[in-house]
């Protein structure tokens, strides 16, 4: 059993681990922790930021094709990019499954699940929290300035946050991948 949202930590992580490759757990490990220590940076609620980190990717083990399928069985709304890249599906269909599998029903920990990939205007702290660490885990290494975004996300998250919106948006239209209108809205939006 873990803290005050009674959900059991060693359950939900063990669950993950036979359905998550190896290497995707891994991930979610690196942004459970992560997470919960920049909520302890911030004051943010470490718990929920642990927990929404380990789940965020928990529908990754499936395939783009039964990712698109499931989002339509279970109505869930679909962008045109998310049509042609149902990858990016893996956050909506995540905190579905956080719900319906996992049992965690926190709206906040939901939300921050279904944005964790594109962003959304206007992110709550906790939000910003996941986006960041979902980037900066210490697994990851392919991605450039990583030393200096680790470093920025515990001294100023916001600016941390625009500077990953920032390579993101530079990285899409280099590889000429369709930018998502909620990743558009989102960069428009912390821009100003
Ligand atoms: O699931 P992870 O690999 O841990 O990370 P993620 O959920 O942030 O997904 C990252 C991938 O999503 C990365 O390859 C870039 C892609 N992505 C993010 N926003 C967009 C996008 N791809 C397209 N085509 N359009 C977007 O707006
Ligand atoms: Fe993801
Ligand atoms: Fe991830």
């Amino acid at each position: 059993m873990f803290g005050y949202l009674k959900q059991d930590i060693t359950k939900i992580q063990k669950k993950l681990s036979k359905k998550l490759s190896e290497s995707r757990y891994q991930h979610s490990l690196g942004v459970a922790y992560t997470a919960a220590s920049l909520a302890m940076r911030y004051e943010a609620d470490m718990e929920k930021a642990l927990l929404a980190g380990m789940l965020h990717d928990c529908a990754k083990y499936m395939t783009p094709d039964e990712m698109l399928k499931m989002a339509l069985n279970k109505k869930i709304e679909i962008s045109e990019v998310e049509r042609m890249k149902p990858d990016l599906l893996h956050a909506k269909l995540g905190s579905y499954f956080a719900i319906k599998k996992y049992h965690v029903k926190d709206k906040e920990i939901n939300e921050a699940i279904i944005c964790h990939t594109t962003g959304k205007p206007d992110m709550t702290l906790l939000e910003k929290i996941i986006y960041v660490a979902d980037y900066i885990e210490p697994s990851r290494y392919k991605m450039p300035r990583l030393k200096e975004l680790r470093k920025m996300a515990f001294v100023d998250i916001d600016k941390c946050l625009i500077m990953i919106l920032e390579d993101t948006v530079k990285y899409l239209e280099e590889s000429g991948l369709y930018i998502d209108d909620n990743t558009k809205k989102t960069y428009d939006f912390y821009k100003k």
